[in-house]
């Protein structure tokens, strides 16, 4: 059942931020406040927007960040432990993860999480299995009945770069519409993510998403598939920051 922290205090002390970036850092520092502890050693660290103020929490925690080791999902997460003076880890050495927070694209009324629209779910989805706790932080827009409503660009799939024109023909068959594959800004060339693949975005209708288990499934069969954006029964909680300042957490 969801429930709703009261407005919190710190959040009026800090210097102005649009609201969105006010829900976002609430509820990074809730989610943070909630699930790192002295005890939490080894921490995974996702990608996105809301993530920067996880890492702003983490540091204000100070002496307890001597003993721990940081995994990031990604090149702009290395770059953030990095510029705040944590101690940089990869998870072959570190298979065993305490607690990985992460943003989300759209998150369910199940905590089922449509993500990728960073091109980083690849890492975030093994940072996320391999952790003990697994927490997404995210502002109001996020929070969603349904996948694929707010969220309309589609499921993130990752492909083998030689494989991509077959994917977009099989994911077609199994029912996405107008499946693309990811340009970059400039259009020039595909998105290529830290693990030289292609990303393919496939929206499907709404019937699709009641059952975001058996989509991810049938996606994942499709030979060239890397990984796929849909997050089903991974969180523990997802903690959703609004602008008049409170944070619902759905567990
Ligand atoms: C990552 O960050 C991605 O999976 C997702 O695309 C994005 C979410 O966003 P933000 O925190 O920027 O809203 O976790």
């Amino acid at each position: 059942t969801p429930k709703r922290l009261n407005p919190l205090r710190l959040h009026t002390s800090l210097p102005t931020l649009s609201p969105t970036e006010q829900g976002k850092r609430i509820a990074a520092y809730a989610a943070v406040d909630a699930n790192v502890s002295l005890d939490s050693r080894v921490i995974g660290i996702g990608s996105g927007s809301t993530v920067p103020y996880v890492i702003e929490r983490i540091v204000q925690q100070g002496e307890a960040n001597v003993q721990r080791v940081f995994i990031p999902t990604g090149f702009q997460s290395k770059q953030l432990i990095v510029q705040n003076d944590l101690v940089l880890g990869d998870v072959d050495q570190y298979p065993a993860i305490d607690v990985t927070l992460d943003g989300a694209d759209e998150v369910d009324g199940n905590l089922n999480a449509l993500k990728g629209g960073g091109a980083c779910h690849l890492r975030e989805k093994v940072l996320a299995e391999a952790a003990n706790i697994f927490v997404i932080v995210a502002d109001e827009r996020k929070n969603s009945k349904l996948l694929g409503t707010t969220w309309t660009q589609g499921v993130p799939i990752e492909v083998a770069p030689f494989a991509y024109a077959k994917v977009l023909q099989n994911v077609q068959k199994l029912g996405a519409m107008r499946p693309t594959l990811r340009m970059g800004v400039r259009k020039a060339g595909p998105v290529v993510t830290d693990n030289a693949n292609f990303v393919i975005d496939a929206p499907f209708s709404e019937s699709y998403y009641r059952d975001p288990k058996e989509l991810l499934m049938r996606i994942k069969m499709l030979t060239g598939v890397v990984e796929v954006g849909l997050f089903c029964g991974m969180a523990k909680a997802a903690y959703f920051g609004y602008s008049n300042g409170s944070v619902l957490i759905r567990s």
